[in-house]
């Protein structure tokens, strides 16, 4: 067993952490430790399971077998398996981002409904009438994304244009033509275009129509399926080329979606102060854990914990009110939205149940762990899963339905709150442990923070003050103490004038540790220009993007500044990392950032060293075709120092 120090950096995890092992509570750690040795096939990416001839593996070290049963080898079966991971992350990702769509489309038609059925007609043609499940929050930003994908505004009722930005948003993901995704069009600068055209030129596959521009996010998907089935591509070339047009796909087409359409129905975040980790829960208050990642169920969650009547009924039960927490990304969502605090990333879900403070923990989908309701049952905790796609057994299941959204959300904090009664006090140990943060650093948040244009920004970037700009993303992994190479490799940067953004389970680790505070600019971990910059502008040296959806934000950003530049992203002094990857999202991510131009490190190798073609396209090949590549690098200090080089190295090669 590990020591509580081995787990992690967080004092909050360390002490849930052997509270856990003295209660005799399996965790994460110790079924990692129950795996080892971790089969060394399937951490080079040699075996294949694509047909029932096999399953095959590639001799890593070069003796027989040199052939899967088929005759594929190991780069064919690497490069197979890495876009197979691709695929499922960009699925998991676009799907979010249809159930968004779908949700709006679903409430401007309820409106369009109870407009013929008589009721109030002017609340219901803006959008804004209670008697809907989900509203237009943010009116601007409506039409600001409308004008961008070139509907007409003029004359039209916000019901309308909300629906037809759904519709639009809704064709992307199944339209059969060979035209580019209508938002990546809306979105992308003219220059950064031209790469993806002639991307598969340059690798020398000119069939490859349009490049690597994806026409429709469900066609790349299903196609990554079809083109990994036994028998058909088998060139690492081919399969790597259609793995950057999936991640595109989800880029600039199924993240981008979901972020944009939940500021159109939630609100675009703006810049507010919160709080994270675990000492966000309450010792006398229902505390409820909101888990997973779509902010559909999350935002109702967090609008029915403030119904009187609940309150009320939480307060006869004995508690002093209703407490609700984030976990993970839909965490992050209602953390940038509300500045509801945020109790911790990946590798806290389990240790949150371990306080024995938590009346439920509601799940939709993904980076939630079979294992929290194992957990729950050492406790009183209820795990109430909500998405008919996700089932977990031995959970309660309260399954969401958008068109029912405020009643089902009521029964879910009902259910909480009438389980507080069965909370055991002497059992409850709550960490101290939580740190205040800036949050909300969306995109309109930062124009509007520099007066409207990027301009401080850039011309900070020109002068040197800042060096450039790193995207810090992506999970916690076991294998890693837990966000450990986090802050090592922020921290590096920052001391090297390198501004950082961030998403996901990055930003709350940066969280944790105060980055997220102006003050954090005046200690020994932000060099001078970057500290001058951010005191300049009131800004902490390191701003929070959102969730990893909203990665999406820090590509529309980088294409902001390379417009302003007249060049493709490409040519940006900036970089992209996932220190801690664990996620197929993070590997769609790390993909669609190298597509779109940006270098990006990974401190966790993945699976694919058994494939040196492989690798060889995706650290070095990949700078000819679309001008960035993969760094590997698991040491923390020797990455940041790799990607501050390669920040160098743009800025020469931009005069600056
Ligand atoms: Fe999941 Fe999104 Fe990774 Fe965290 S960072 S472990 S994907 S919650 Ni997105
Ligand atoms: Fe083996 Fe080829 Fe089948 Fe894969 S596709 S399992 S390598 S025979």
């Amino acid at each position: 067993m590990k020591k509580y120090k081995e787990v992690s950096i967080d004092s909050t995890t360390q002490q849930m952490y052997e509270r856990a092992r003295e209660m005799g509570i399996e965790t994460v750690w110790e079924r990692l430790e129950k795996q080892q040795p971790q089969c060394g096939y399937g951490l080079l990416g040699v075996c294949c399971r694509n047909c029932m001839m096999g399953p095959c593996r590639i001799n890593p070290f070069g003796g027989e077998p040199r052939r899967g049963v088929c005759g594929a080898d190991a780069d064919t079966i690497v490069a197979r398996n890495l876009l197979r991971m691709i695929a499922a992350g960009a699925a998991a990702h676009s799907d979010h981002g249809r159930h968004v769509a779908l949700t709006l489309l679903i409430a401007a038609e309820m409106a369009e409904k109870f407009k013929k059925e008589g009721k109030p007609v002017l609340e219901l043609d803006n959008m804004a009438s209670s008697t809907l499940p989900y509203q237009v929050r943010d009116v601007e930003k409506l039409k600001a994304v409308a004008e961008r994908l070139g509907i007409e505004t003029e004359g039209k009722t916000i019901r309308e244009l909300a629906k037809e930005v759904a519709e639009v948003a809704l064709h992307d993901f199944g339209k059969q033509d060979e035209e580019a995704l209508a938002f990546l069009k809306a979105y992308l600068n003219p220059k950064t275009y031209e790469v993806f055209e002639k991307a598969a030129e340059k690798a020398g596959m000119p069939w490859f129509e349009n490049g690597i521009l994806p026409r429709g996010i469900d066609r790349e998907i299903v196609e990554s399926l079809h083109r990994t089935h036994i028998g058909t591509d088998h060139d690492p070339v081919s399969i790597l080329l259609h793995g950057l047009k999936t991640s595109l796909g989800d880029a600039w087409g199924g993240s981008l979606i979901a972020t944009e359409l939940q500021d159109i129905l939630f609100g675009t975040p703006q810049v507010i102060k919160a709080e994270a980790n675990l000492g966000v829960l309450k010792e006398d208050y229902v505390n409820i854990v909101v888990h997973g990642h779509e902010p559909v169920l999350s935002e109702k969650i967090v609008e029915a914990a403030q119904d009187p009547e609940l309150i009320e009924l939480a307060q006869k039960l004995g508690a002093k009110g209703i407490n609700v927490v984030g976990m993970c990304c839909t965490g992050l969502e209602v953390l940038m939205r509300h500045g509801i605090p945020i109790a911790g990333n990946f590798l806290q879900q389990e240790m949150a149940i371990v306080t024995g403070a938590v009346e439920a923990m509601v799940v939709d989908v993904q980076c939630i762990m079979p294992a929290t309701v194992d957990v729950a049952r050492c406790f009183h905790t209820k795990i109430i899963d909500t998405s008919p796609l996700a089932t977990f057994p031995g959970a309660i299941h309260i399954k969401f339905d958008e068109r029912r959204a405020d009643e089902i959300a009521k029964e879910i904090v009902k259910t909480a709150v009438e389980n507080f009664p069965n909370r055991s006090k002497q059992r409850v140990e709550i960490p101290k442990e939580k740190m205040a943060g800036y949050v909300g650093f969306s995109v309109e948040a930062i124009l509007k923070h520099f007066g409207g244009s990027l301009k401080p920004l850039e011309e900070a970037i020109v002068e040197g003050k800042i060096k450039g700009v790193a995207g810090l993303v992506g999970c916690n992994n076991p294998k890693i103490k837990q966000d450990h190479n986090h802050i090592k490799i922020a921290n590096e940067l920052m001391k090297r004038d390198v501004l950082l953004i961030g998403t996901g389970c990055w930003a709350t680790a940066a969280m944790k540790y105060g980055i997220f505070l102006p003050e954090y600019a005046d200690t020994e971990n932000v060099g001078p220009g970057l500290r001058e910059f951010a005191k300049e502008w009131g800004i902490p040296p390191a701003l929070n993007m959102g969730s990893c959806v909203d990665c999406t934000r820090m590509l529309v950003l980088a294409d902001l500044i390379a417009r302003d530049l007249n060049v493709p992203i490409s040519a940006l002094p900036v970089v992209g990392s996932a220190p801690e990857a664990m996620t197929e999202k993070a590997v769609s991510i790390g993909t669609y950032f190298v597509a779109s131009g940006i270098t990006t490190h990974l401190g966790i190798i993945p699976p694919v060293l058994g494939g040196p073609k492989v690798v060889k396209i995706l650290t070095q090949d990949l700078y000819d075709i679309v001008g960035a590549a993969f760094i590997v690098e698991p040491d923390p200090y020797k990455a940041a120092k790799l990607m501050y080089d390669h920040i160098m190295k743009k800025r020469k090669e931009l005069g600056i």
